[in-house]
C-alpha cells in the first residue's frame, strides 16, 4: 500500500556558507543554531600570537531547517563554516562551490578585522551577485551599521544586521534573512505575512 507521505514535497537543500575573518564567531554562530550535531575542525593555534583557546583549520558544518510555507515547504540549509585564518584561504573557494548565498559575519569591535572581511566577501562573491547578508557582531552602542557597511563596501541592496552568534534566536533572524534573499534570487515561491518562513524547530535549544 502507498505510504501517505508519497507526494509529500521532498525537503530541498540549499548549501549556504558562513564566512568571515578569523574569531568573527562562525563556529559559534553554527553550534548555536544547528539543529543536531555539528562537525567542527578546531585546533589550538600553533602561533602564540592567536587570540583563541582554538581556531577552525578545515570547515564547520550544521543543518538548520526551514518550514518555507505552504508552496514550497521544508527547507534544509546545509550551513559550511570557513576557516578565518587566511593561510587557509584555498577553503575559502571550496567551501562555496555550489552554495546559494553566504553570511558575512563582521565584528564591528575590531576595525583590524575589516580588511579581512572584504577580501572574504570578494572571494566568495566573486563577481556574480552572489546573495548575502553582512551580519553585525559585538555591536556597541554607538555603531553606525550604514557607516560600517559604507566602509566595507557593501552594496546598499544587501540586508545588513546585528547578530550575537551566542545567541540562537539571532542567529536563526540572520538565517531567515538569507533565505529570503536567496528566494528572491531564485525561483522559490515564499510568501510573507502568516505564512512567512520560520524556523522549523522553534527559536530556542
Ligand atoms: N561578547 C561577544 N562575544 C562574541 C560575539 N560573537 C562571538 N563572540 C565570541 O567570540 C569567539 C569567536 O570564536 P569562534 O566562534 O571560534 O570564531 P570563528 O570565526 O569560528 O574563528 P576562526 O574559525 O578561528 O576564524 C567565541 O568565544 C564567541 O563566544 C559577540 O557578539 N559578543
Ligand atoms: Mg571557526
Amino acid at each position: 500500500m502507498a505510504s501517505q507521505n508519497m507526494h509529500a514535497t521532498p525537503p530541498t537543500s540549499i548549501k549556504v556558507v558562513v564566512a568571515g575573518a578569523y574569531g568573527a564567531g562562525k563556529t559559534t554562530f553554527i553550534r548555536s543554531v544547528a539543529d543536531d550535531g555539528v562537525v567542527s575542525t578546531e585546533t589550538v593555534p600553533s602561533d602564540d600570537t592567536e587570540t583563541k583557546a582554538t581556531t577552525t583549520v578545515a570547515m564547520d558544518f550544521g543543518r538548520f531547517a526551514i518550514d518555507a510555507g505552504a508552496d514550497t515547504g521544508r527547507v534544509e540549509l546545509l550551513l559550511f563554516g570557513i576557516p578565518g585564518q587566511a593561510r587557509f584561504d584555498f577553503m575559502w573557494r571550496i567551501l562555496a562551490q555550489g552554495a546559494l548565498g553566504y553570511v558575512l559575519l563582521v565584528d564591528a569591535s575590531d576595525p583590524e578585522t575589516w580588511r579581512e572581511a572584504v577580501v572574504i566577501d570578494a572571494t566568495l562573491a566573486a563577481g556574480a551577485g552572489l546573495p548575502h547578508v553582512v551580519a553585525v557582531n559585538r555591536a556597541g552602542p554607538g555603531t553606525d551599521l550604514t557607516r560600517l557597511a559604507r566602509v566595507l563596501g557593501v552594496d546598499p541592496e544587501v540586508p545588513v544586521v546585528t547578530c550575537d552568534p551566542r545567541d540562537r534566536s539571532s542567529a536563526i533572524e540572520v538565517l531567515l534573512t538569507l533565505f529570503l534573499e536567496i528566494a528572491r534570487h531564485t525561483s522559490l515561491p515564499v510568501r510573507q505575512g502568516e505564512d512567512a518562513p520560520v524556523a522549523q524547530t522553534g527559536g530556542s535549544k
